[in-house]
């Protein structure tokens, strides 16, 4: 019925007016609608994509997602159970029928998605890494369409693009136009920061929002699990971490048992886990089971009764973080750890007499940044031991602290932050930016687009210093969210900083990320997700 194969090609940004022009073309060919179709419109955009006005429709009785015969990745669980997640997110669930208002008689009709890995390995039983091929190809030409990835990490998100381009026609008929795609991601580690301290967070809403950043194509949950107004981790070396750091030592705790739900739920969908346990500051909570670690704070002559940061002279200190993090290393399989060292108050080390009489042994003098760097030093070398890389936070790497080739650095103070990548990778470490991208901070407007301007790279370096720049993080501190605004204050916000860490550099067309944001986040919505609006609109499917 379709004569004319008008091939609207793509060269990197082009989906959003590609819309246009298949829309156009839907208008020609039938009645006049009065409301656009839920159009095509992908999150964030791939690298290379050509989306023709040639289209099949999908049936929920008849379509299905399959393993290729020749698929390296046959009989893998972790792709069973995505099959069975997008085959629903795409047909919407059991209760709403599979019957559609459509009059598909007359159309081709697309039957089955093949799923191919073509590396000997899928990593199917494995975890995604730093260094994981995420890359697909997507192609939809005929009765049956071809995914194809040389891992399971690539065909995930491969299986989301599927998804993200069947929409509805104008009769409700589920539809999708032939297609082929080649996409990769610009940056390697693209991460969302979530605090479980100052509020506790329930499982439900992690595994939530595990759920939306791989519809965002996020790969990393760096967990900020601990900090001082709470500990819920649940320790088995130390449980009285937990039973007097957490706000309740046993509804207010992840027990081992989640936490190990958290990293399968995140592996299933491509995603790491890197667990953030800061220290020397930021640890009020330790110190409540965990004696003599926080440094005591002296008024005048006397104890003041109050604790400042860990204790770095003494060598319980160490024996305990010694054993803490070889723990800490087996629960949590990622090659990674974040170690923090943000944000250290010298005040209350300044006031003690037993801090004082140690800097002058060392030779410190009043430095306390020494002090700081001595106790991150000894702490570096322990985890080492662990065979774990370690991320932290840049103050470890201003105070001059000896750090391992493969540290990642995290960029997060807002002032002079491109000054500080261009530092970070001149000095030869990888880093992380998260400095423009703290999604605590709110404000009357669409701030989505601030995040959505901002270029990692620019700041004034070699070519390889910016090979450096492995990512970035969106950062959603605790201190006023909690269960029940967390999912809707991170997206779609987060999403802006999705496509800027997942597409090419040349994606920057702001009223294109309008268009298409909108539509994905009527999706979030749709998919169960309550992700708030962008600015006026409507969802075509909020009343049903
Ligand atoms: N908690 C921890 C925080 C922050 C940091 N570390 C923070 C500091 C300043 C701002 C936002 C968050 N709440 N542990 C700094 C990395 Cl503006």
């Amino acid at each position: 019925m379709i004569t004319t194969v008008l091939l609207c090609t793509l060269l990197v940004f082009a989906v959003g007016v590609c819309n246009g022009l298949q829309h156009n073309h839907v208008l020609e060919e039938f009645e006049p609608v009065s409301q656009p179709p839920n159009r095509v419109s992908l999150w964030p955009l791939p690298q290379k994509a050509q989306i023709s006005d040639v289209s099949f429709k999908l049936a929920s009785s008849s379509f299905r997602i399959v393993d290729d015969k020749d698929s390296a990745g046959t009989g893998c669980v972790l792709l069973q159970d995505a099959y069975k997640r997008y085959f629903e997110y795409i047909f919407g669930f059991a209760k709403k029928s599979g019957a559609s208002r459509s009059r598909t008689t007359d159309q081709a009709e697309l039957t089955e998605l093949k799923v191919l890995i073509t590396s000997r390995d899928s990593e199917c039983d494995g975890f995604p890494s730093l260094t994981s091929d995420e890359s697909y190809k997507l192609i939809v030409n005929k009765r049956s369409a071809v995914l194809t990835a040389s891992k399971v990490w690539g065909a995930l998100h491969g299986l989301e693009t599927f998804s993200q381009l069947v929409y509805e026609d104008e009769y409700g008929a589920k539809t999708i136009n032939s297609t082929k795609i080649h996409d990769f991601p610009r940056f390697a580690h693209r991460g969302i920061l979530l605090d479980s301290s100052r509020h506790f967070l329930p499982i439900k809403v992690i595994l939530a929002n595990l759920e939306t950043m791989a519809m965002n194509k996020f790969n990393v949950f760096h967990w900020h699990i601990v900090d001082d107004q709470s500990f819920p981790y649940m320790s088995r070396t130390f449980p009285q971490l937990s039973v007097k750091g957490a706000y309740h030592p046993y509804t207010h705790v992840y027990t081992p048992d989640e936490v190990k739900m958290v990293i399968e739920f995140a592996r299933l969908r491509g995603i790491r886990v890197i667990p953030e346990f800061d220290t020397p500051g930021h640890t009020q909570s330790w110190g409540k089971g965990q004696t003599d670690l926080l440094t005591p704070c002296y008024s005048g002559s006397k104890p003041s009764g109050t604790f400042g940061p860990v204790n770095p002279i003494l060598n319980t200190t160490y024996d305990f973080m010694g054993q803490f993090f070889k723990e800490i290393s087996s629960v949590f399989p990622d090659a990674y750890i974040h170690l923090g060292g943000d944000e250290v108050d010298f005040t209350c080390w300044k006031s003690n007499p037993d801090i004082q009489k140690f800097m002058n042994e060392h030779g410190f003098g009043q430095d306390y940044t020494k002090l700081e760097s001595f106790y991150i030093q000894k702490l570096l070398d322990i985890v080492s031991t662990t065979s774990k890389g370690y991320m932290i936070w840049q103050e470890v790497f201003d105070n001059g602290v000896k750090l391992k080739p493969d540290t990642v650095v995290h960029v997060w103070i807002n002032g002079g932050s491109n000054e500080e990548m261009g530092n970070v990778t001149a000095a030869g470490y990888t880093t992380i930016l998260s400095a423009p991208w703290y999604l605590d901070y709110i404000s009357y407007g669409q701030d989505w687009q601030k995040y959505y301007r901002v270029e990692p790279l620019n700041f004034n370096g070699t070519e390889a210093q910016k090979k450096l720049v492995i990512g970035g993080e969106a950062c959603l501190w605790g201190e006023y969210v909690d269960g029940t605004n967390l999912t809707p204050r991170l997206w779609p916000r987060a999403s802006a900083v999705a496509e800027r860490l997942w597409s090419d550099v040349g994606v920057t067309d702001i009223s294109d990320a309008f268009n298409r944001l909108s539509v994905h986040r009527c999706r979030m919505v749709e998919r169960g997700i309550p992700a708030e609006p962008l600015f006026y609109s409507y969802c075509p499917h909020e009343y049903k």
